[in-house]
């Protein structure tokens, strides 16, 4: 009887490996990505999970020949020696010189894009409708192993610091965040609403967990063909009970973004030098109360009519004034006024037209929205009244402040502007693996 063990043998050699096998043979597994032929002898561009492997074939290195039917994109099996490799600026790199390839399968057509190059050269929405296809170019598979480092620093952080991850319904009784931008859906003849945000759900557990984070999907029926929003992105969120202020908030969120940038440095030191990306260097975040933040805009920008809330043009400049001013990249912007911001927010008791929450702006873009919310259950339904809205469609979110919460706060950020802004992008849908818009439901 077969039986299995759970060990799986190794039957291909990871570059990081080459160095100890030097001179010897050994065999790879990957996909043909590049197939370079000269007169007598060929260079082979061979992409694993994340290097591409330089292969030589020439005759003298053994019997093997190559065929026509070993072609880019064939998945296929290696057989090499290890040898060093000549490079440009003299750094360490090895390659195999070919003793055999074993096709593993072979590709029905070729690729609609060319995949090979260096950088893929076509349009945004020529990209996007291949994307099975343009994500196997290593520049642009490059934008998501950073995206996951993102995700993984993220969730590293907040585990060291005792949160719990959690997973909370997409399918809701209510809106979370208020606005027009709430998919309906019916639901055996019941009209319910695809999340927005997890915030009903992470305030409820504060009081089982203490602190609680979860990194998800939601949903945000947007009805504009922007730059930066999407109608389904990854939410980064998280809320912790027993804060003193909501400053705590802020900090709890500066030490995860340090940790995200030095994890992106150390471990995804291929990825980042790939693409060239300028990580910042975190030591602290300035602050700034949106009143103040707002005389800046307004001594500077013209034409600044909305005075609740903020252009992009504004958080642009904002973001410049914080690099010439304190020479961060970063930028928290505090105390945003009480009618811009949801039911759920706590208003400053010193000044109730402001609310004890914050926006943060990375390169002059809001990438997170947080705050300390309200734990008393008459102030949270007068809100609601106050609001327009009624506390009895929101009976159970009320259990929370009902049956007894600490002061909370938490924040939610957005996983595609934080990677947009990190990489340069001019459009959030480069950040995006298969980005869902007013336009676009495939692939
Ligand atoms: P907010 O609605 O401001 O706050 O969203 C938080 C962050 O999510 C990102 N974001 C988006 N990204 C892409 N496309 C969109 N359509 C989009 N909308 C928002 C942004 C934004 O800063 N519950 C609160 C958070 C909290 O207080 O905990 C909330 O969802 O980066």
């Amino acid at each position: 009887m077969q039986e299995i063990t759970g060990f799986i043998p190794s039957t291909s050699t990871p570059y990081s490996e080459f160095k100890a096998h030097l001179g010897e043979e050994v065999t790879v597994k990957g996909t043909i990505h590049n197939i370079r032929e000269m007169s007598d002898f060929a260079f082979i561009l061979l992409r694993t999970a994340r290097d591409l492997i330089q292969c030589v074939y020439s005759p003298e290195f053994s019997d093997f020949r190559l065929s026509p039917e070993i072609a880019e994109q064939s998945a296929a099996k290696i057989t090499g020696k290890v040898v060093t490799s000549e490079t440009r600026d003299g750094s360490e790199r090895y390659e195999l010189q070919i003793h055999n390839i074993e096709l593993l399968s072979v590709p029905a057509d070729i690729p609609p894009v060319v995949i090979s190059k260096k950088q893929i050269n076509c349009d945004l929405s020529v990209n996007l409708d291949y994307r099975p296809v343009t994500l196997r170019n290593p520049k642009e598979r490059a934008i998501f192993k950073i995206q996951e480092g993102i995700q993984r620093g993220f969730r590293e952080y907040l585990q060291s610091q005792n949160f719990t991850e959690i997973h909370s319904p997409k399918i809701n009784f209510a809106g979370a965040e208020g606005g027009t931008n709430v998919f309906k859906l019916d639901y055996f003849g019941k009209t319910v609403y695809l999340a927005q945000s997890p915030q009903l759900y992470k305030q409820a557990l504060v009081p089982v967990y203490e602190r609680v984070f979860e990194i998800a999907p939601v949903f945000r029926a947007e009805h504009h063909d922007t730059s930066r929003h999407l109608n389904e992105y990854i939410s980064m969120d998280f809320e912790m009970g027993f804060i003193d202020s909501f400053t705590d908030i802020m900090n709890m969120e500066t030490g995860c973004l340090k940790h995200i940038m030095n994890l992106l440095k150390t471990e995804y030191a291929p990825e980042i030098e790939l693409l060239k990306v300028n990580v910042p260097e975190i030591t602290s975040i300035p602050c700034i109360r949106f009143k103040d933040a707002k005389e800046l805009c307004v001594k500077k920008l013209k034409n600044i009519t909305d005075m609740k809330d903020f252009e992009p043009e504004e958080e642009a400049f904002l973001g410049k004034w914080a690099k010439q001013q304190y020479n961060s990249d970063f930028l928290f912007v505090t105390h945003y006024l009480s009618k811009k911001r949801p039911f759920y927010t706590m208003d400053d008791p010193e000044d109730p037209e402001v609310t004890l929450s914050f926006d943060l702006l990375f390169r002059g873009i809001e990438i997170t929205s947080g705050g300390q919310r309200i734990h008393d259950y008459n102030m949270q339904v007068e809100k609601m009244k106050k609001l327009g809205m009624n506390p009895d469609e929101f009976e159970t979110y009320l259990m929370l402040h009902k049956y007894g919460a600490p002061p909370h706060g938490g924040l939610g950020l957005g996983l595609e502007r934080l990677t947009m802004h990190l990489l340069g992008f001019k459009n959030v849908r480069y950040a995006a693996m298969f980005p869902r818009d007013i336009n676009r439901v495939s692939p």
